[in-house]
C-alpha cells in the first residue's frame, strides 16, 4: 500500500492535472505545486462580496508564486477611485469608464505597493485578474503599469442548455446547471465557472437554449436562475434567459402571442416584473423567433421589430435589454439562404427600441469553418448589432479536433464592411465607434459542460478564453491571446511553441473540410463528418448539394448578379470586388462564384488541382501539429498531454476521412482524373456514403 502511494507521488500523481483549473492554474511551471509559500498582504478596503472575491483570487494565485516574486510585488491594495489614497495619486481614471482598470506600482504612505484601482468595484475585480495574468505570463512584478477598458459593453456567453440537462451542440458533457438540485444545491463549480468568466471579462450569461422551453419562465425555474444569479453577482456577471415567444399561450393560457395584443404585452410585463423581483439585476431576454420552427411575431404577420419592442417595453422599467436574433431563414422563401436575414432585417433599420440589440451570426449561413462576414454588419446603421460567434465547434470537429478559433473571431471582427468608407470594420461597427450606439455587445455560444475539463478538451478551453479576450477588446491579436492562454494553461516557457501549433489549426480544418469558400458539407443532423452528397432532404437548404452546386462542369454558389446576387447586400465597393473571381479572396471563392473545374487559380493551378491540394494541406497540417505536440511532451503534465495526443490522433484520422470522402465525391461528379501525384482516396464514394453515426453527441432530439 505504502509502496503504491510512494510510486504515485514520484510519478507526479499527487499533482495530476485534469484541466479543471483552466487558465487559472496558478503554477508557474509544469512541476510547481501551487502550495502556499508565503502570505502576501492584500488590502481591499471593502468587504463587499465582489472585493472579497477579488481578494480570494489574489490570495489563491499568489500562493503559486515564489517568495521572491511576492516580495517584489509588495503589498497589494485594491481600492476604487473614491478611496482618499487613490484620489491623492491623481491617476488617469476618467477614461476607464465603469469596467476599466488601472494596475500600477505606486508609493502609498511612503511604502511601495501594487495598486489595483478602477472607478468601480467591478473594474477593480477585472484589474485583479489582469494583475494575475501579468504575473502568470511572465510579467515583471516590480514595475507594473497595466490599464485597459472594454470596448464592448455586453460580453455574453450563450448556453444552449436544456432543462433536461442535455446541451444542444454541446460536446463537453451534460449541462453545467443541475436544474434539478437548484436552487438548493449550489455546486462549487458554479463559482469556479464565474471566476473563469470574470477573469476574461465576460459579464453576462444566457442560461438556456435559444430553442427555449416556456418552463424556463415558470416560478420554479426563475428561482433556480435566481440562485445562479446570486452566485455570479460578485463576479460581475448578469443572468439572462432565452424566452420562448409563445410563452403567453403556453404558460398564460392566452389565445395568442401577438405582440400587438395588449393582453400579450401585459403578460410579458407581469412576467418581467416577477423575474426582476427574484433577480433585481436580471439582464434581459435572448429571443430566437421565426427561425427553424420557433414561434415569433411573424406568426401574427407582425415584424421582428414589433416582437422585440414589445418585450423591450416589458424589461425597460428595470433596465433590461432584448437580444433579438437575426438568424432567420424561412421555409417558404426560395431565395438564397445567405440573403434572407438581410432581406428581412435591413428594412427594419431604425425601428427597434433603444434597449434592443440585434444579434447577428458572424456569417450569413451558420457558424461554418469559414464564412464571409454577415452582410447585416454595416447595413443597419440605426440599429445596435451584436455579433454571435459559436465557441462550441459544431462544424469544426466538435470536441476532438484542435481548432483555435481566435483567428476565426478576429477575421470577422477585422473584416472591412466598407459601409462607411474603408476601415469600417465589423469591430468598429459593433463597438459603437462608427455608428455611435449606446448599447454594444458580443455573444459566443458556450462550449462549457460538466466534463471535468469544462470544454471537452484542453485546447477547447482556449476558445472560451479567446472569445472573452476579444469581446473585451476586438483589436487584440489572436496570436498574443494564444500565448497568454498557453502561458497560464501550461507554462510561460512553452507558450510560444504552443501558440505556434495553435495558430494554423483553424485553417487546417477549413482546408480538410470546406476549402476555397465551400460550406455546409457536413452530415445531416449531428454535423459530424462529411456528407457533401446529401440531396434528398425536404428543404433545399438542408442539403449540402444546395451549397456546393457541383456538377460535371464546375463547382460553387454563384452569388453574383448572374446568380443569387447576394453580393449586392454588401457595400457597393466591396460588392464590386466580390463580383469578380479575380478580386475575390481565394479563401471565399466558391462562396461567391460557380467556376469551371479548370478555372485558373492565382497559383497557376486549375481549380480542381488547387482544391485537392488544399485538402492535402489540411491533412498535412494536422500531422504537423501532432509532431509538434510530441516535441512538447517533456514539458506538459502526463494527463493533459495524453488526452490531447489521443485527440490529435483522432483528428488526423478524421482529417484524412474528410479529404478522402470529399475527393472521392468530387471526382465521381466531375469525372476528372486525380491531379498527378495525388494519393487516391482509401475507398470509393459509396463506402463513405454508407457510413452512419447514430447517437453522435450534441444533437438532442
Ligand atoms: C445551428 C444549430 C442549431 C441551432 C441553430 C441556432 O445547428 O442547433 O439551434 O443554429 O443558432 O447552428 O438557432
Amino acid at each position: 500500500m505504502l509502496m503504491i502511494a510512494a510510486a504515485c507521488l514520484s510519478a507526479g500523481y499527487a499533482r495530476a492535472e485534469d484541466g479543471y483549473d483552466l487558465w487559472l492554474r496558478y503554477r508557474t511551471s509544469v512541476s510547481s505545486s501551487g502550495a502556499p509559500r508565503v502570505s502576501p498582504r492584500i488590502d481591499t478596503r471593502s468587504s463587499s462580496r465582489m472585493m472579497v472575491a477579488a481578494a480570494d483570487e489574489l490570495r489563491r494565485a499568489l500562493a503559486g508564486l515564489s517568495t521572491a516574486q511576492v516580495a517584489m510585488l509588495g503589498p497589494i491594495v485594491v481600492a476604487t477611485a473614491g478611496d482618499p489614497d487613490v484620489r491623492a495619486l491623481d491617476l488617469p481614471l476618467a477614461l476607464l469608464g465603469d469596467e476599466g482598470y488601472l494596475v500600477r506600482t505606486v508609493t502609498l504612505a511612503r511604502a511601495r505597493v501594487t495598486l489595483v484601482t478602477a472607478n468601480t468595484e467591478r473594474g477593480a475585480l477585472y484589474g485583479s485578474f489582469a494583475l494575475l495574468r501579468h504575473l502568470y505570463t511572465g510579467g515583471d512584478p516590480r514595475r507594473i503599469a497595466l490599464s485597459s477598458a472594454p470596448r464592448v459593453h455586453l460580453r455574453i456567453l450563450d448556453h444552449w442548455d436544456n432543462l433536461d440537462g442535455s446541451v444542444e451542440r454541446g460536446y463537453a458533457g451534460q449541462s453545467l446547471w443541475d436544474w434539478w438540485t437548484l436552487p438548493d444545491y449550489r455546486d462549487p463549480r458554479y463559482t469556479d465557472y464565474a471566476r473563469a468568466n470574470a477573469s476574461i471579462g465576460i459579464n453576462g450569461v444566457v442560461l438556456n437554449n435559444v430553442n427555449a422551453s416556456a418552463d424556463t419562465l415558470t416560478a420554479r425555474y426563475i428561482a433556480k436562475a435566481a440562485a445562479l444569479a446570486d452566485i455570479f453577482r460578485p463576479y460581475g456577471i448578469k443572468v439572462y434567459l432565452s424566452a420562448r415567444f409563445s410563452a403567453p399561450i403556453e404558460l398564460g393560457g392566452l389565445a395568442s402571442a401577438d405582440p400587438l395584443d395588449p393582453r400579450v404585452a401585459a403578460w410579458w410585463r407581469a412576467k418581467a416584473d416577477e423575474i426582476y423581483r427574484a433577480i433585481p439585476d436580471f439582464g434581459g431576454f435572448l429571443v430566437k423567433a421565426n427561425s427553424e420552427g420557433q414561434p415569433g411575431p411573424r406568426d401574427y404577420h407582425r415584424s421582428h421589430a414589433d416582437g422585440a419592442n414589445m418585450l423591450a417595453a416589458a424589461v425597460r422599467p428595470h433596465g433590461g435589454v432584448i437580444m433579438w436574433r437575426a438568424f432567420v431563414y424561412a421555409d417558404t422563401d426560395p431565395d438564397d439562404r445567405a440573403k434572407q436575414a438581410w432581406t428581412e432585417f435591413k428594412p427594419l433599420d431604425g425601428q427597434f427600441a433603444d434597449n434592443v440589440i440585434v444579434q447577428v451570426k458572424n456569417g450569413a449561413i451558420d457558424f461554418q469553418p469559414r464564412e464571409p462576414f454577415h452582410p447585416l454588419f454595416g447595413a443597419m446603421p440605426r440599429t445596435a448589432l451584436m455579433p454571435e460567434f459559436q465557441i462550441t465547434k459544431e462544424y469544426l470537429g466538435q470536441a476532438t479536433h484542435l481548432a483555435y478559433l481566435g483567428p476565426l473571431f478576429a477575421e470577422t471582427l477585422r473584416a472591412d464592411t466598407m459601409a462607411h468608407g474603408s476601415g469600417s470594420t465589423v469591430a468598429r461597427i459593433i463597438d459603437g465607434s462608427i455608428e455611435h450606439h449606446r448599447l454594444t455587445g458580443i455573444a459566443g455560444v458556450a462550449n462549457v459542460g460538466r466534463d471535468r475539463d469544462w470544454s471537452g478538451s484542453t485546447f477547447n478551453q482556449a476558445n472560451w478564453y479567446a472569445f472573452g479576450r476579444l469581446a473585451w477588446d476586438p483589436a487584440l491579436d489572436p496570436r498574443a491571446i494564444a500565448r497568454e492562454w498557453a502561458a497560464m494553461t501550461f507554462a510561460p516557457a512553452i507558450a510560444k511553441r504552443v501558440a505556434t501549433m495553435m495558430m494554423p489549426s483553424r485553417e487546417a480544418v477549413v482546408d480538410y473540410m470546406t476549402p476555397l469558400g465551400l460550406a455546409h458539407l457536413m452530415a445531416t443532423g449531428h454535423h459530424y463528418g462529411p456528407e457533401p452528397w446529401v440531396s434528398g432532404l425536404k428543404r433545399p437548404e438542408w442539403n449540402p448539394v444546395y451549397y456546393h452546386r457541383a456538377d460535371r462542369n464546375g463547382i460553387g454558389f454563384d452569388r453574383t448578379a448572374s446568380g443569387s446576387n447576394a453580393v449586392a447586400q454588401y457595400a457597393p465597393a466591396l460588392a464590386r470586388q466580390l463580383s469578380n473571381p479575380a478580386t475575390t479572396p481565394p479563401s471565399e471563392l466558391l462562396w461567391f462564384h460557380h467556376l469551371r473545374w479548370d478555372h485558373p487559380m492565382p497559383s497557376g493551378r486549375t481549380l480542381w488541382t488547387e482544391l485537392v491540394q488544399r485538402y492535402d494541406a489540411g491533412v498535412a497540417q494536422v500531422g504537423d501539429m501532432r509532431r509538434q505536440w510530441n516535441g512538447l511532451r517533456p514539458q506538459v503534465d502526463a494527463e493533459r498531454w495524453e488526452k490531447t495526443a489521443t485527440f490529435l490522433d483522432i483528428q488526423a484520422r478524421e482529417a484524412a476521412w474528410w479529404r478522402d470522402a470529399s475527393i472521392a465525391y468530387w471526382s465521381s461528379i466531375n469525372g476528372l482524373p486525380l491531379p498527378a501525384g495525388t494519393r487516391p482516396p482509401a475507398h470509393d464514394v459509396r463506402w463513405y456514403e454508407a457510413q452512419r453515426f447514430p447517437h453522435a453527441p450534441g444533437n438532442p432530439q
